[in-house]
């Protein structure tokens, strides 16, 4: 039985008719959910002690804003051999994350800035409601990304236009965010949440090995080259498609009993 040790500024609950979304919610409002190193280093045990029976999860702040990036009131003392300890660290985390046991959905409002970015970047879906705005505002603190940031949001918006948000503090609103794929989903303000869960019931209901395969093989075969690529896909298909829950819901849709694909309002 898995068991995670609860943390003070994090809260974690259930949803769904079987339990099977985990909810979890920053709780620092009164500091915007600035990531402390005891928040990364829960954050990352969360996810390697996820609950049996969890098969979605919804990542969410605390109080108006999603996250206020990395607590910069740890960051005065540290030398070069503790900064890289210290991003590595965050790497470890988000990685749990991102190639973790469930896909996760982030809810996303007002300041999405620095490492709570970066938190977003490691998330599979993101899901902005009207008042969200992302930032990076490393460059005019005087420091770098250290949370993946350089790696994980170039590949959703391209290396262009992180230079620029680093180079110029520019500051992307929530049209032009989900414009550019910083969220896949935007939603009126306030709504980020229901949205989210209700994208992670629906994600829920898939084969887990699906799941599985979107979240561990689909961006390692992106990367590949594409010789690679299509046998690492090919190897991927061969395995879903054997797994008996695969079987079932094919002979389900065969005979009838499943849902077909409708157009979405
Ligand atoms: C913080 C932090 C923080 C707020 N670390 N304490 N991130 C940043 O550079 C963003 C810094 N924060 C802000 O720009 C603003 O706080 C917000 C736009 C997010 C929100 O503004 P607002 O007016 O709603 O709140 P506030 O009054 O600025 O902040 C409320 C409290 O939270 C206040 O503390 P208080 O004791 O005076 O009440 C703030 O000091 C505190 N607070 N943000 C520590 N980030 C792995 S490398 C990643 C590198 C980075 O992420 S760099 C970017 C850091």
């Amino acid at each position: 039985m898995k068991t995670f040790t609860q943390h003070p500024d994090i809260h974690f609950e259930r949803l769904g008719e079987e339990q099977e979304v985990a909810v979890i919610r920053l709780t620092r409002g009164a500091k915007r959910n600035a990531l402390n190193d005891g928040l990364i280093l829960a954050l990352r045990d969360l996810f390697e002690n996820m609950p049996e029976g969890v098969r979605s999860a919804v990542i969410a702040g605390e109080g108006p804003h999603f996250c206020a990036g990395l607590d910069l009131s740890e960051l005065k003392e540290r030398d070069a051999g503790q900064g890289l300890h210290h991003s590595r660290m965050w790497h470890a985390a988000l990685e749990r994350v991102q190639y973790g046991p469930v896909p996760v959905i982030a809810a996303l409002q007002r300041a999405v800035v620095g490492g709570g970015l970066e938190l977003a970047s490691a998330c599979h879906i993101r899901v902005a409601d009207a008042s969200t705005f992302y930032a990076l505002p490393e460059g005019s603190r005087g420091i770098f990304v250290g949370g993946g940031g350089a790696v994980r949001i170039p590949r959703l918006i391209g290396a262009a236009r992180m230079t620029d948000m680093m180079l110029t503090g520019r500051v992307y609103n929530a049209q032009d965010g989900e414009r550019i794929g910083l969220a896949q989903y935007l939603v009126p303000e306030g709504a980020a949440f229901d949205k989210a869960v209700e994208l992670a019931v629906r994600v829920a209901q898939n084969a887990p090995l699906t799941n599985y395969a979107l979240m561990h093989a689909l961006p390692r075969i992106a990367e590949q080259p594409a010789d690679q690529g299509f046998f690492t896909e090919a190897m991927m298909a061969a395995i879903a498609q054997s797994a008996p829950e695969a079987k079932t819901r094919l002979n389900d849709f065969l005979e009838g009993r499943a849902a077909k694909v409708r157009k979405q309002d």
